[in-house]
Formats: structure tokens, sequence, C-alpha cells
């Protein structure tokens, strides 16, 4: 007997993944939670039927939401990660020995739980000292704080269920507020390219770009989320995503990554023509 798991990216599209067993399945008190066994994909996190990773593409998110604004940010001393139970954005923060403190806001201590025993690749920077877990709402976590962060890090899920208050205007208010003068906010954006998640891709960026002076979109390719094309948000009261990049303070740490280089960060910043459209709508005040 064949086993398959389906995400549907549209009405009309799909996403399947033959898996040879389900290792977990669960209902905590915010969604549901599944972790499958895939020969292609290896372990993959499921919630509420959306996969929001694999083992076998997680590096390529993880890295993106992480060393971009790593790389611009010359002196990253505290951060917040907002949502991530997972631990992909907190094992690649843990890299840098000049962040001395990383709060990580999360709504349910159950996906934090499953993905220490499931998915040890992923979450193996969760016990690092300098990280302090929160189990509550990102949205509330955050309203109580000013001038704290250098970087936040919004690694929602999409924006309908837990994860809705984290696309709202008041949230990206109260992140501008969180952070330090020269604080970055950096979120998972959604992807272009569908309807329905171009949609929400442009609700962001409006509410995004009417709360921080420098606000741009880069790019990445992770081919198990819907059409394989993702968008990041980089939000910023003083530093520049391209021009503040420092490629030579960043190679110098001997990092070990599979996707992200200086080079491609300048790159990822450069959006096909009907992105850079979509977005120039919302950018017109
Ligand atoms: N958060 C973003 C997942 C979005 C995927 N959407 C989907 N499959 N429809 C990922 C969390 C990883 N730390």
């Amino acid at each position: 007997m064949e086993l398959w798991f389906s995400e549907p990216h549209t009405p009309d599209v799909k996403l399947s993944v033959r898996v040879e067993k389900q290792l977990y399945s669960g209902e905590s008190e915010f969604q549901r939670i599944d972790v499958f066994e895939s020969p292609e994909l290896g372990r993959f996190l499921v919630l509420d039927g959306f996969v929001m990773l694999t083992e076998k593409d997680e590096f390529i998110y993880h890295e993106m939401i992480v060393h971009v604004p790593m790389a611009v940010h010359p002196n990253v001393h505290s951060v917040l990660v907002i949502g991530a139970g997972d631990g992909g954005a907190v094992r690649e923060l843990v890299k840098y020995p000049e962040i001395e403190r990383i709060d990580l806001a999360e709504i349910d201590r159950q996906v934090v739980e499953v993905c220490r025993e499931y998915l040890p690749r992923v979450s193996c920077g969760m016990n690092d000292e300098r990280l302090h877990i929160y189990y509550e709402d990102g949205l509330k976590f955050v309203r109580r704080k000013e001038n704290e962060y250098d970087l936040i890090i919004v690694d929602s899920t999409d924006p309908f269920g837990p994860g809705e208050g984290l696309f709202t205007k008041e949230f990206y208010g109260s992140c501008y507020k969180a952070l330090r003068e020269d604080g970055v906010m950096v979120n998972q954006h959604e992807s272009p390219f569908y309807e329905a998640d171009a949609m929400a891709c442009m609700r962001a960026h409006r509410r995004i770009v009417e709360s921080f002076p420098i606000s741009r979109v880069y790019q990445a390719h992770i081919p198990t989320y819907p059409s394989g094309h993702w968008l990041f948000g980089f939000a910023s009261k003083r530093y520049h995503p391209v021009h503040d990049l420092d490629s030579e303070r960043w190679l110098a740490r001997g990092l070990d990554t599979r996707y992200y280089t200086p080079r491609l960060h300048q790159g990822a910043f450069c959006l096909p023509a009907y992105v850079e459209k979509l977005l120039r709508k919302v950018e017109i005040r």
C-alpha cells in the first residue's frame, strides 16, 4: 500500500509526497501537528495540513532568514525570534558568538516538544544557554517591549490560524518599537506566484512599508513551499540590505552554509519584473 501526503497549493494544484510512515500526529490547543518520514524529502513537519519544513530543503529557508540580516547589521547582540518553534532559525543564530541573548516567543509548546523529539537536526540549537523560550503569543509578547532588540525574526506560519496576528499593522508597529534605533526586522513574506499568496504578500508588504523607513523584499527558491518561489521581507530603521552588506566581514567568520553566500545575498534582492510590479503597487502611498 502506498501512503501519500498532499498539501493543496491552490484549489487546483497540490504537492504530494510519498510517505514511509507517520512519526507523530497530535492536536495541540492551537493546531494539528504531524511529522512524516519520506524517502525523497526526509522527515517533514506539517501544521494544520501545511508543510512548515522538510529536512531536505529547510536549510534554504533558515539560512536566508538569518544570515541576510546578520551580514548587514554590524553588531547584533540581542535577538527576538517569533514563531519558529522548530528551532531552525535558532540553529543558524547560535553560530554567531556576538549574540548574547535570543528570546523566542512561540505560542505552541507542543511544536517545540515534537520538533525536539522528531527533528533533532533542526532543533539542535534549542539547548543553547543564550536562548530563552517564552510560550506565548508573539503579538502580545512584542507589545510589551521597547528599544530592546537589534534584530527581530518573524518566522510565522501562513497568515491564517495562529499566525494571523503576525501579519497585522499593529504587530509591525510593535516590532518597530521593540527594536533599537538601528534595528532590523526580517519576516517570511509568502509567495508572489499564486493569486491568494500574492495578495497576502502585498498586504503584508503594504503594512511593513507603512511601519519602517527602509523596506525591501528578497527571494529564495524553496522547493516544497507553494510554487517553490518564496519571499522574505527586510525592514529596517537605518541599514540598507544591499548597500550596508559587509561581505568581507561575513566571509571572515568562516561559517559553513549551503545556500547563503554574500554574492547570493545581493542577487536575492533583484526580483522578477512581475514581483517588482506587485510590490510597487502597494509602495506608492
Ligand atoms: N514558516 C513558513 C511556512 C510557510 C509554508 N506555507 C505553506 N506550506 N503553505 C516555516 C517555519 C520554519 N521554521
